[in-house]
């Protein structure tokens, strides 16, 4: 298990409810959909049930994977899961939503191939694989699993609808095979083993979906992973708004580009200042080495890496080293074959989106107000479509839309498409969705025939993952 879930001794283990206790009607009738739809499919009614929320991140954008704090809060949208266990050792998975077509293969033999295009069911492996792995004592022979699968978090838009089917499928494959692990242990091990589907991402989505709690967007900090509530001004109102372009991060090398480039980045900067560059692969770790400040780490980018595309023959250059050393220390699969990389811009945003994460978590704490909170928001975008070149010209369009109406927006999630997240106040908040659908979807082609209300709306801060039984 990463180091992130280690040395977890609380007994902070995910929350059992009974199903009685769900007094929201949309949760109930999503159980008894997902119910009734494995009463249908398996001839008996499933044990228990399983939910993990999709997250938004108010601040703190591609900086996880480097080692610094972001923060996210949990979603009202979920992943929900009937689950039963069967004699025969098979994982069976049905999912409500006909796109997503039924799956089923032995569970012994779980395997993740990579080559082809990502697949909903090898999320799902990804989380059972995790647990499996980090189980003391495997039983002789494994029970099988029957799984019904229903989700509402909008896929490829940056909710992070991929990591709360991975957490979803951990959390039942744990509490099916009785093993409690805590919510942190849980996070740790979901962070580690949704990089099977191929993206090398940070563990923030799967901290928030197991450490979310109701009322409140947390900083959560890694090695060793903590999360903290954070105090937001209680007239803030974030809303949500989807850009209608829709991008899967394990279906093209962007995403992990980005994760190289950053390594590239840290290795290089490491180089030239003397130490192992070998043993460096993360920006927060290079930044503790040096000692220095987050500010004098964004100096430290300016001075020594140049704005111009690296190329692949100059990094091994500098490095001192091969292609084949490179690859072994730093490429990932996807990335091996990419000839050009953007090391200062990439490096600057983090270190620089760094530091606005301690400044909204601290204009939280002193009771600042929304436009300094906005402002950091409107900063972040900016950087991310400037320097981290990861937005998108819908998203563009929907953070300049309603300007007098809001503090701040920005996009969340990975980009590429997906979501952008706004900061604005109970008085504006309705006439603020109103422009946005007016401005922006109403004559949108890709609007036709949705539901306007799923693709902008207000959000609340809601509790992580629990059972239902
Ligand atoms: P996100 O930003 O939402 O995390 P990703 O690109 O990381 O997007 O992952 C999206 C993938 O997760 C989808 O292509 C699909 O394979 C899987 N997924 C998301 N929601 C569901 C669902 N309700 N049922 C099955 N698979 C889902
Ligand atoms: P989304 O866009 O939800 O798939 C991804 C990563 C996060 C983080 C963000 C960018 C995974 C599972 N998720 O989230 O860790 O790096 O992008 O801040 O890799
Ligand atoms: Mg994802």
């Amino acid at each position: 298990m990463d180091s992130n879930g280690k040395g977890d001794c609380s007994q902070d283990v995910p929350t059992i409810l009974s199903v009685e206790q769900v007094t929201e009607h949309q949760l109930r009738d999503r159980v008894t959909q997902v119910q009734n739809v494995y009463q249908a499919k398996f001839g008996v009614q499933p044990d228990f049930f399983v939910r993990v929320p999709g997250r938004v991140n108010l601040i703190g954008e591609h900086i996880d994977y480097c080692g610094y704090a972001v923060c996210p809060m949990a979603l009202k949208q979920h992943i929900l899961l009937a689950v039963g266990t069967s004699e025969d050792p098979v994982l069976n998975l049905v999912n409500v939503d006909g796109k997503y077509p039924d799956f089923n293969t032995a569970i012994e033999t779980l395997k993740i191939d990579v080559s082809g295009p990502p697949q909903w069911h090898q999320y799902f492996m990804c989380g059972v694989m995790g647990v499996l792995e980090n189980m003391i004592g495997l039983p002789e022979k494994l029970v099988g699993l029957n799984v019904v699968v229903s989700g509402d978090i909008p896929p490829s838009s940056g909710l992070s609808s991929s990591s709360a089917l991975v957490c979803s499928a951990a959390l039942c494959t744990a509490h099916a095979y009785k093993t409690k692990f805590s919510k942190r242990e849980l996070a740790a091990l979901s962070a580690k083993c949704e990089r099977y589907i191929g993206t090398e991402g940070g563990g923030m989505d799967q901290a928030i979906a197991f450490l979310g709690n109701k009322g409140c967007a947390k900083l959560i900090e890694f090695n060793p992973l903590r999360d903290t509530s954070m105090k937001l001004p209680e007239n803030a109102v974030f809303v949500i708004s989807h850009s209608l372009a829709e991008m899967n991060k394990a279906a093209t090398a962007d995403f992990n580009c980005r994760v190289v480039e950053c390594r590239l980045a840290c290795q290089i900067i490491a180089k030239k200042s003397g130490l192992q560059w070998e043993k460096l692969t993360r920006l927060a770790d290079l930044q503790k080495q040096l000692g220095f400040k987050l500010k004098e780490m964004a100096e430290t980018v300016q001075r020594l890496l140049h704005e111009e595309p690296y190329s692949k023959t100059e990094i091994c250059d500098i490095l001192e080293t091969t292609d084949d050393e490179l690859e072994k220390f730093t490429l990932s699969e996807n990335t091996k074959n990419i000839q050009q990389f953007k090391l200062y811009q990439r490096a600057l945003h983090v270190y620089q989106e760094a530091n606005r994460v301690h400044q909204f978590f601290e204009a939280g704490e002193t009771g600042a107000s929304l436009e300094t909170l906005g402002a950091l928001m409107n900063s972040s975008h900016a950087s991310l479509k400037d320097l981290y070149e990861c937005s998108h010209p819908g998203l563009d369009k929907l953070v300049s839309i309603g300007e007098n109406l809001r503090y701040g927006a920005r996009l969340t999630g990975a980009g590429w498409g997906g979501c952008s997240v706004a900061l604005t106040s109970p008085e504006n908040a309705k006439e603020f969705v109103e422009t946005l659908k007016r401005e922006f979807y109403a004559d949108h082609p890709l609007s036709k025939g949705k539901d306007v209300d799923k693709l902008v709306f207000v959000t609340e801060p809601q509790e992580g993952a629990f059972i239902l039984v």
